[in-house]
């Protein structure tokens, strides 16, 4: 069995540009940066408003800079803004929820599910200006055509998408993390390899005027934390 080539190892270079915070500044920027990330909230109605593509781009790099298993990047983003494209989306995910709303989802999920009233119904897939999906890679096949294993792939793509998400409310702009499953159907509309797993639809553009979200509360550390 053919050997995989023993990769070199990486020059390694002084860190450099990194925030020496005094602890007065790092507490501040904890603060600021804690009262920033609150505001975030996942909204299910948009705006059509459009939003630059340098910023989407911009926010995907971000989330490109994310760490990953051995600097694999095992993720791989479509921002789709055509709207052509968004609408065999939309059909894709709505005939998915058709069948988890009337068949697949257990009394259990659709009694979670029921405070937000979410349904298969999914107009915001062709309302908000972009949707960004996210595709976790098992592995790349490299120019030479040999096969790249990925490793910690789930634990990758989860912190970019994180970022995602983080980046892209920097901005002002609102999102939901949307999840039709199964999600096969992505592969085929975008063009990506079987390789290639879907693994969510961030829905990102500006909330439509006069959204309303659920009344709900986040853990207090306590509940989900402790220092030992
Ligand atoms: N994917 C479905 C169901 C759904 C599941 C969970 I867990 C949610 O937090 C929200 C929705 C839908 O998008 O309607």
């Amino acid at each position: 069995m053919a050997k995989t080539a023993v990769m070199t190892p990486y020059d390694h270079i002084p860190l450099a540009n990194y925030p020496d915070f005094s602890s007065e500044e790092m507490l501040f920027q904890s603060q600021e940066f804690l009262s920033h990330i609150k505001r975030r909230r996942t909204v299910r109605d948009f705006s059509s408003e459009a939003v630059s593509e340098d910023v989407i781009k911009n926010c995907i790099l971000a989330a490109g800079s994310a760490p990953s298993g051995a600097n694999m990047q095992p993720w791989h983003f479509v921002a789709v803004k055509n709207p052509a494209v968004k609408k065999q989306i939309r059909e894709g995910a709505e005939a998915e929820e058709r069948e988890f709303y009337q068949r697949r989802a257990s009394e259990e999920w659709l009694d979670a599910l029921a405070p937000l009233g979410t349904d298969e119904h999914k107009p915001f897939l062709e309302t908000a200006p972009w949707l960004i999906v996210v595709f976790a890679s098992k592995h790349t096949v490299t120019p030479e055509g040999e096969k790249k294993k990925h490793y910690y792939v789930p634990e990758s793509v989860g912190i970019s998408t994180g970022m995602l998400i983080t980046a892209l409310h920097n901005c002002g702009l609102a999102t939901l993390t949307h999840t039709p499953s199964p999600m096969k159907f992505l592969n085929d509309i975008l063009d990506r390899p079987v390789h290639d797993k879907p693994y969510m639809i961030i829905v990102a553009g500006k909330p439509a005027e006069g959204v309303t979200v659920p009344d709900i509360t986040k853990k207090n550390f306590d509940e989900f934390a402790k220092v030992v």
